[in-house]
């Protein structure tokens, strides 16, 4: 048996796995992120592989060519467009989902040999907000703690993260800790009522963007109370006097704190009292921080509190920015963003004076390039001319999308790397490149407690895929900088990138230079190793900061005066009546935009289409009825999604996951009506706030559609999903009549109607043998869809249609647990039929909940809706 050790290509928890024979994929026990444990997605990431449409060859304006033809073309329209006007004319848009050795060389060509420093990256939409506290706060983009911490903390503050879905893994560490150690406390922030808040001991559904309040407020009672450390201040922190002026006002007092965050004094003065009592807290965040206008700043008002008791970098103590994608780490190692230099160096002179002998690159970039959201702005307005899109697939992550799109539409030369041709980004291409995905190159990846882990190939990458850095090098070679790009593999990027960190270092905590030396054979065998690792150093402290030393100029952390603000909101006047303030982020089972995961038919059951979610009482409020397909409007553009029913929302605001894109569904991403409102200081966009308004859509009919194909018919909106024997689709027409549409069906041929209460079933036929099904109906219906679907490909038998049909129609049940596929009617009948009325005994009877445990929250809450009900 052949294994290999690798680790997950989705978030940044950055589990290991192990891959035997290329085929059995597991948790691998020795990774120090997860021991063995996986979630659902990175459990399923063998059968991902399978991609239903993968680019295998280089595509030039839809013609297949060779890479030969494509980089030629490609050098020749970079080449000219910079002889034209400029390196600032060309850009590249790249993603945390590269490899730290395929970020090395974009960012080296870009800002050494290029030119410029217009090079950024989908971490800007992701972690740059925190970025940028960490910076202003320690002098350098540091993580101080660890996973440990979070096992070991007394009190964990969960803020704008939905842990238990988006971090399963280290969800299920926290959870494991807090089963071991009940006195631990879990206090969860977030709007919404998530999963994760759900297991919370306190949760504040505070007002959205209210974090500096909140955090300010806190400060303000622990200096009330003096419960700050006043020897560590006075030693190890600058701005103390400032913030203390500050927040000394009537601003600060908690009950115009609680009143500004929406919340109850006696709530939130528990949370505070409990980080006071506390030295062991330890403060997790992620994108309801980060994705916001004043994301830098709210990040700073939740490290003020730990620097003011003197808690960062301890054992069981720090503030802890989790990290999204797999590798968003190592690109701001090697400093992929357009607002960083090189190996966490800044655009000094001195910096860049040092890089530049370092490349021994002719045109190093001295100043920063456009932030994402500008870049693309500039790509509108023909300022930028060319553009490389690596690993991302900006048409529908980042904001305004109608605007995306035309500048992707607009673009004089665009390139798109990619391992499909159908995202929506690369419907746009000029130049389609293939590239090499998970499984099929190697290389590293650091996560978010900065431990760096080999990704290793086991599997070779199919048609002429290729991994993305060697398309840059061979760029970088073909544009005159032969000298600069020649590299054999990959291990020869990593021993630069490891020498970078270590050039003239006496400042940066980012240094790896004890890996400059590596050996081919050490780099094959490297096992998982936190930073830093300075030349001579075998192994790095777990934690940073931890003596209260930091990166910046005098040594000591910056306190930050941050002044709350209101998300900005953009509107035509006033707040209309009856709108809707719309949150967005992410489920549990999908990643991003589809790409990866909606072709498992597996991962799309618990969330098959795209909704739109608000509570109860906005839902009366509304007029429309749960189920509906309702038009979604803001003043960037609209959307048709359905309307779901969550009451963990407070009233009058909505959550649509960011998911669904022109792939998936006609109209439904909902980026379309998110406004490109930026962070001042890190440019990261307010993804968490929008204000829209809800609108009927008068549909004709409904229809549902099971086919071994797409179905060919035009219809106002669609959502579709895979099925193991083809795809089903969600449909409807606000225009044509059913009749009308089976007017266009019945030209078509092979298609026979059978009539049905409400509406009527089209069975399409070849060869006798049913290849499609489509129910149209005047009122939406629950189907059965594995039932329907059990019927592709049998030979048309009226008898055993109509069975089929009544029991399909008899309903459907919602799928519960993803990893054993066990759906809520199965778990309901164990409780009612079998007597089950403990979580073990639906575990040992389903295995539902077993593997991940993200689950178990849904499955008591059944437990307890059905067991009580039975009692009562
Ligand atoms: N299943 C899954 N997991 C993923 C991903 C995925 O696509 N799918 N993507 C990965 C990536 S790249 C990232 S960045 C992470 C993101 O991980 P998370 O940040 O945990 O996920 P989100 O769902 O984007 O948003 C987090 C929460 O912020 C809350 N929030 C909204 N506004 C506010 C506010 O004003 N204040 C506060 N305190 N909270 C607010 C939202 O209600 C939401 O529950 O997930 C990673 N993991
Ligand atoms: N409304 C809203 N929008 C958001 C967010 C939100 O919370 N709300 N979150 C934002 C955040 S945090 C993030 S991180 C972004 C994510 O948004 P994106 O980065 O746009 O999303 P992905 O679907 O992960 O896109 C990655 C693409 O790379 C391709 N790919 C995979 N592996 C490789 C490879 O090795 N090489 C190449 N060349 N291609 C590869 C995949 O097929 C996929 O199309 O979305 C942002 N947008
Ligand atoms: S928790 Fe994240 S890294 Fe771990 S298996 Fe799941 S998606 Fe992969
Ligand atoms: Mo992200």
């Amino acid at each position: 048996m052949s294994r290999v050790h690798t680790s997950c290509a989705y978030c940044g928890v950055g589990c290991g796995i192990t891959v035997d024979d290329a085929k059995t994929l597991a948790g691998d026990t020795e990774h120090p992120a997860n021991g063995g444990a996986l979630c659902v997605k990175g459990g399923s990431l063998m059968e991902t592989l399978a991609f239903p449409n993968r680019l295998l060859y280089p595509r030039l304006h839809g013609q297949q060519v060779s890479w030969d033809t494509a980089l030629d073309e490609m050098a020749a329209q970079f080449g000219r467009i910079i002889a034209e006007t400029g390196p600032e004319s060309v850009a590249f848009y790249v993603s945390g989902q590269l490899l730290t050795e395929d970020y090395y060389i974009a960012n080296k060509l870009m800002k050494g040999f290029i030119g410029a420093a217009n090079i950024d990256t989908n971490s800007r939409l992701c972690m740059s907000s925190a970025v940028m506290a960490h910076s202003r706060a320690f002098g350098e983009d540091v993580v101080p703690g660890c996973y440990d911490d979070l096992e070991i903390t007394d009190l964990l503050v969960i803020t704008g993260a939905n842990t238990a879905w988006t971090h399963p893994v280290i969800f299920r560490r926290i959870q494991q800790a807090r089963a071991r150690r009940p006195e631990m406390k879990m206090v969860v922030i977030d709007p919404r009522k998530t999963m994760t808040a759900e297991q919370a001991d306190l949760h504040l559904a505070l007002r959205p963007g209210s974090d500096v309040w909140l955090f300010n407020g806190l400060s303000r009672y622990l200096l009330d109370h003096d419960l700050i450390d006043n020897a560590y201040i006075e030693e190890h922190v600058n701005g103390f006097s400032e913030l203390h002026a500050q927040l000394m006002t009537p601003d600060y007092e908690l009950a115009n704190v609680a009143q500004k965050c929406g919340l109850s004094v006696s709530e939130l003065q528990t949370f505070y009292r409990w980080f006071g009592e506390n030295e062991k807290a330890v403060t997790l965040f992620c994108q309801g921080i980060n994705q916001s206008n004043q994301g830098t700043d709210k990040g700073n008002a939740l490290i003020n509190t730990h620097l003011l008791t003197g808690r960062v970098g301890k054992p069981g103590a720090s503030p802890f920015s989790m990290t999204g994608q797999p590798n968003a780490m190592g690109g701001r190692e090697v400093g992929g963003l357009a607002t960083q230099l090189a190996s966490h160096m800044t655009f000094s002179d001195e910096n860049c004076d040092r890089v530049a002998r370092f490349w021994n690159a002719p045109n190093i970039a001295r100043k920063p390039g456009l932030k994402a959201v500008d870049m693309f702005e500039a790509v509108r307005s023909g300022k930028i001319r060319a553009l490389w899109v690596v690993a991302t697939n900006p048409a529908v992550s980042l904001p305004d999308s109608v605007m995306v799109r035309e500048a992707l539409a607009k673009c004089e030369f665009l390139v798109v790397s990619e391992m499909t041709p159908k995202t929506d980004t690369a419907q746009f291409a000029d130049l389609l490149l293939p590239a090499a995905g998970w499984g099929e190159r190697g290389g590293t990846v650091t996560n978010s407690e900065r431990c760096i882990t080999r990704q290793r190939a086991f599997t070779n990458a199919p048609g002429e895929a290729k991994p993305d850095w060697w398309a840059m090098a061979e760029l970088g070679k073909r544009l005159g900088f032969a000298d600069a790009f020649n590299y054999n593999d990959t291990v020869d990027i990593f021993r630069e990138h490891a020498a970078l960190s270590g050039f003239e270092n006496s400042s940066r905590q980012f240094d790896i230079s004890a890996l400059a030396t590596l050996t081919d054979d050490e780099y094959e065998q490297f096992t998982p190793r936190q930073w830093p690792l300075p030349a001579g150093k075998n192994a790095a402290s777990q934690r940073l900061f931890g003596d209260g030393c930091f990166s910046t100029p005098n040594g000591k952390a910056n306190l930050l005066t941050v002044v709350p603000q209101e998300p900005v909101l953009k509107r035509k006047a006033e707040r209309q009546e009856g709108s809707w303030l719309l949150n967005t982020g992410r489920l549990r089972d999908q990643w991003h935009t589809m790409t990866r995961t909606g072709h498992l038919p597996r991962l799309m059951e618990t969330e098959p289409l795209p909704k739109v979610y608000v509570n109860q009482h906005t839902l009366q409020a509304s007029g429309f009825s749960e189920g509906a397909l309702i038009r979604i409007n803001s003043l960037q553009g609209s959307v048709m999604t359905l309307l779901g029913r969550d009451d963990g929302l407070r009233d009058g605001e909505a959550f649509m996951p960011m998911h669904w894109s022109d792939d998936f569904s006609s109209c439904s991403g909902v980026n379309r009506l998110v406004a490109p409102v930026v962070d001042a200081v890190s440019g990261q966009p307010q993804f968490k706030q929008t204000e829209v308004m809800a609108e009927a859509v008068n549909v004709k009919w409904h229809g549902l559609w099971v086919g071994q194909h797409e179905p060919e018919l035009e219809v106002s909106w669609w959502a579709r999903r895979p099925l193991d024997a083809g795809e089903c689709r969600r449909l409807t027409d606000e225009t044509r009549t059913a009749e009308q549409v089976w007017f266009q069906l019945a030209q078509q041929g092979r298609w026979l109607r059978l009539p049905l209460k409400g509406g009527w079933l089209a069975v399409k036929l070849n060869q006798g043998r049913i290849i499609g099904l489509l129910l149209v109906s005047t009122t939406h219906q629950q189907v059965n869809i594995d039932l329907l679907a059990g019927l592709l490909g049998l030979p048309m038998n009226s008898t055993a249609l109509s069975t089929t049909l009544e029991q399909a129609l008899a309903g459907d049940s919602r799928m519960i647990c993803s990893c054993f596929r066990v759906s809520e009617k199965q778990i309901v009948d164990a409780i009612g039929e079998q007597g089950i009325s403990e979580l073990s005994g639906l575990q040992s009877l389903l295995r539902c909940g077993t593997n991940c445990g993200t689950c178990v929250v849904e499955l008591k809450k059944l437990l307890h809706k059905h067991t009580s009900s039975n009692e009562a």
